[in-house]
């Protein structure tokens, strides 16, 4: 039959609306209850929490199918250019109670299961991470991706699908230890296996030349071919039927050697060799600090690369034949420089398999990608080793070292025979290690360069990127980042979403977040301060709660919550926080019985993971249970102060610690942070910032006022010259006590701290905490001195959420819509 016959036919017997699912409260109790029947398998009268999960989200997972197929068969009716998001890494979360949320249809949904004698919170509770990244950069791309969805953007995600995701971290004695995340293991109800779409990825081989029609054409002759297949993760917008797709590939055995190796009769090993290939998808890299040559990555990478490109570029061929037109029709991110293979790869396509010249394949490739960098650390840069390269992707090798060729003759004709900064600009670095720069590739090929911050845009210009930048100045951009406000508050923290509505008078603020800025006008108002309170207390609460349930630590709600959770760094320096901790400590031990009363109570909590083979942010973690032990267990300190790790943290935990924080750290050593997202989060949860002039923390000073803020710590700009100081930089005695106590082993492990000690010494504290103690001490006691006025705390926290506008992901989509992608909303109608 004919699929508009079929149509007809189907249209004729169900009637168009009822080809859509309902969602009254009988309609969606009934669906559960099936897919509890049909899709689980267990008993409709019989299930548990985890199986009500199931079934609820495969009853949500279906609209959102609808809204997909919809979407979908609009963008293909209405052909715009579309963005292809290229990242290795999303950090998604939880789905269930995002997708509920912009479905709108949270509480019919809530109302069913309470129906069926289930609670939605308890069953939401049932839903593990899906954790295909490691921090700030994986989380960057969820919150993006929400916003492209919501604002009706024609985009696509890919990534991989990693069977294990970010590690699980266990304390164990206070140790950190790392447990794989098999997140699959009681199966994925967001994502749809696609068997029918997949494609061959080739790797290894030689590269023949080949006569076709007078001219020489490279052809690869790859040695081993896989298989990747798709996983889509459909992604609903907030407030519009549009949910766009986010597709992850997965590693399987191709089909196209089967035959060879199952020749040579040894059957059992010929199915080892082949179950090998599915390991390129299993793991995702830990690190998200270097870049290690290491070829599985590489193979990650390409794997990726290769899966994307074909599926655009059948996508692309569906509607065109002429590849001049690919720069209209498709724009191409690439996320960090990870997926910058994605650069040689079109050009192999576009030369060897389309048979265009270089010079206009070149043209094509250069105006379809951009590129964001997120980091600030030249020697974090990735680098390909070229034997590597060589070996798994021979062809590649040659595209790149063709287009430093040129780049190289072009560049010479402008500045000469300056051979320092030709090698330094070179894609090719020659050393020890002949590499290739996937930074400098990147540069050299996309039109437009986008940092994160303000502050990121200007080291790219003064130190990371120079030579490029005196080169092509009109390349480089910042796009600030941002957070999506449906997550982070409305999902996260429902009775402050509540009230911001109430006060403002509508909840339109959850798609245009510059109407944040009306709470400014309430803020003096005492019943607008008396509910914001409450709230927070309801929230600490919870918090208080999960607390508890962790570690037996009882906590007091009028203390004040002081939090600084992301990945463990030296340069986010969770070691001046737990210094700062043992100084409070030190002090309170020291008081006379009578000024105690005068301490302001804290509850410090700090969390966050390690890299598996970095040292030193194992120890800083050891050394914060160390010296909770002591603290906590001093009966005299009572509630004046308790520090508690919380281990494993992820984005849940985030979702539940920060609406419950009064206070939250940002300490990186200035010029260190590109941006920074997780300050973006605690300000539009109102909670006060106590941080460095760093990354984000620069522009959120000039939207809440550094009046509303704990500021503290050289400024960017003079962190070089305090380094060049060395040993003659003398950290202050307070810091130095405390180093000490560490030191001599007043919280035990003595030998194991030393090596931390060390990195203390005067001349060797890279990152500066001795040179910041003492202005970081100051902050902190401003900010003990707010606590203790209510009144004022909670003005500056009215602020804080009113100022937060410009850090919602929304703005930043809308930029890079504009600024760097060229495309255009395109809303499904229906
Ligand atoms: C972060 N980068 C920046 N990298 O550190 C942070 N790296 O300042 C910024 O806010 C955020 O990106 C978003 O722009 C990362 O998170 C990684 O996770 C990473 C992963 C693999 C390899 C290298």
């Amino acid at each position: 039959m004919e699929s508009g016959e079929r149509k007809a036919k189907v249209e004729k017997m169900f009637g168009f609306m009822d080809a859509f699912l309902k969602n009254d409260s009988f309609s969606l109790q009934k669906d559960i209850l099936d897919h509890v029947e049909y899709t689980v398998a267990r008993s409709r009268f019989i299930f548990d929490d985890f199986e009500a999960y199931q079934g609820l989200s495969y009853s949500v997972r279906d609209r959102l199918i609808e809204r997909w197929h919809d979407t979908h068969r609009y963008f293909k009716k209405k052909d715009p250019k579309r963005l292809y998001f290229l990242s290795l890494e999303f950090l998604m979360g939880r789905s269930l109670s995002n997708s509920v949320i912009n479905l709108g249809i949270r509480d019919q949904y809530a109302d069913a299961l309470n129906q069926l004698g289930f609670e939605f919170e308890v069953v939401a509770e049932q839903e593990g991470d899906a954790a295909l990244g490691n921090g700030g950069l994986a989380r960057l791309c969820a919150c993006q991706m929400d916003s492209l969805a919501t604002l009706d953007y024609p985009a696509w995600g890919y990534g991989l699908r990693y069977q294990y995701g970010l590690f699980r971290q266990i304390i164990l004695d206070g140790f950190q230890l790392e447990e794989p995340d098999y997140w699959l293991n009681f199966g994925n109800p967001w994502e749809i296996e696609r068997v029918h779409v997949s494609y061959p990825v080739k790797f290894y081989g030689t590269v023949e030349e080949e006569g076709i029609q007078g001219q020489t054409i490279k052809v690869w002759i790859p040695g081993e071919t896989v298989e990747a297949v798709a996983y889509d993760n459909p992604i609903p917008g907030y407030g519009t039927r549009n949910a766009i797709n986010l597709r992850l590939w997965a590693a399987k055995p191709s089909d196209q050697y089967d035959m060879e190796s199952y020749n040579t009769g040894d059957y059992i090993n010929a199915i080892m060799d082949r179950q090998k290939a599915e390991t390129i998808s299993n793991v995702l890299y830990p690190d998200d600090r270097s870049y290690q040559g290491k070829e599985l990555r590489l193979k990650q990478h390409y794997f990726f690369v290769s899966a994307s490109l074909q599926d655009i570029i059948r996508r692309f061929r569906d509607d065109h034949n002429n590849f001049d037109e690919f720069p209209e029709k498709v724009a191409l991110q690439i996320n960090d420089t990870h997926p910058s293979l994605a650069i040689a790869e079109v050009m192999r396509v576009l030369v060897d398999e389309e048979h265009l010249d270089w010079s206009r394949a070149w043209d094509i490739t250069s105006r379809v990608f951009s590129f964001t960098t997120h980091t600030v650390h030249v020697e974090a840069l990735e680098k390909i080793p070229v034997d590597l390269l060589g070996n798994l992707l021979p062809r590649h090798l040659q595209i790149i070292y063709e287009i430093n060729y040129k780049f190289m003759e072009e560049l010479k004709s402008m500045i000469g025979q300056d051979y320092d900064r030709l090698s330094r600009m070179s894609i090719v670095e020659e050393g020890a290690v002949k590499s290739i720069r996937m930074a400098n590739l990147s540069i050299v090929c996309c039109q437009i360069v986008n940092g994160v911050s303000k502050v990121h845009l200007d080291l790219l210009k003064e130190r990371v990127f120079k030579d490029f930048y005196e080169l092509w100045p009109q390349k480089f951009q910042y796009k600030t980042n941002g957070v999506t406000q449906r997550r982070w508050v409305v999902v996260s923290n429902p009775n402050l979403s509540s009230l911001i509505s109430k006060w403002l008078g509508t909840e339109s603020w959850i798609r245009n977040v510059d109407l944040l800025a009306g709470l400014r006008q309430h803020v003096s108002d005492p019943d607008l301060q008396r509910e914001w309170k409450m709230v927070k207390k309801v929230n600490k609460a919870r918090l208080a709660e999960y607390i508890e349930t962790l570690s037996g630590i009882k906590v007091s709600l009028d203390a004040m919550f002081d939090v600084q959770i992301k990945r463990i760094h030296e340069y986010k320096r969770q070691l001046l926080n737990i210094l700062g901790i043992i100084h409070r400590y030190d002090c309170i031990k020291n008081m006379e019985t009578s000024d105690r009363r005068k301490v302001v109570p804290r509850v410090c909590i700090i969390g966050g993971k390690a890299a598996p083979g970095y040292d030193i942010a194992k120890k800083i973690i050891k050394l914060c249970h160390v010296v909770a032990e002591k603290i906590n267990n001093d009966a005299d300190i009572g509630d004046l102060l308790k520090l508690v790790f919380i281990p494993d943290y992820n984005v849940s935990v985030a979702e539940l610690v920060i609406p419950g924080s009064d206070l939250s750290q940002h300490l990186s050593t200035a010029g260190h942070e590109a941006s920074g997202t997780g300050s973006m989060k605690f300000l539009m949860n109102g909670c006060l910032l106590l941080a460095t002039a760093d990354g984000a923390i620069v522009e959120i000073m000039e939207e809440v006022g550094a009046d509303n803020m704990f500021l503290f710590g050289a400024k960017v700009n003079e962190v070089p010259a305090l380094r060049e100081k060395g040993a003659s930089l003398k950290a202050p005695l307070q810091f130095l006590r405390v180093v000490r106590m560490v030191r001599d082993g007043y919280f035990g492990f003595k030998d194991y701290f030393k090596s931390l000690c060390d990195t203390l010494e005067d001349g060797k504290d890279f990152y500066l905490l001795g040179y910041d103690f003492a202005s970081y001490l100051e902050a902190q006691a401003a900010a003990d001195r707010t606590f203790v006025d209510p009144e004022k705390w909670i003005h500056m926290s009215i602020l804080s959420t009113a100022g937060s506008g410009k850090f919602s992901s929304d703005k930043t989509i809308e930029e890079y819509a504009k600024h760097t992608w060229g495309i255009e909303p395109c809303k499904c109608p229906f």
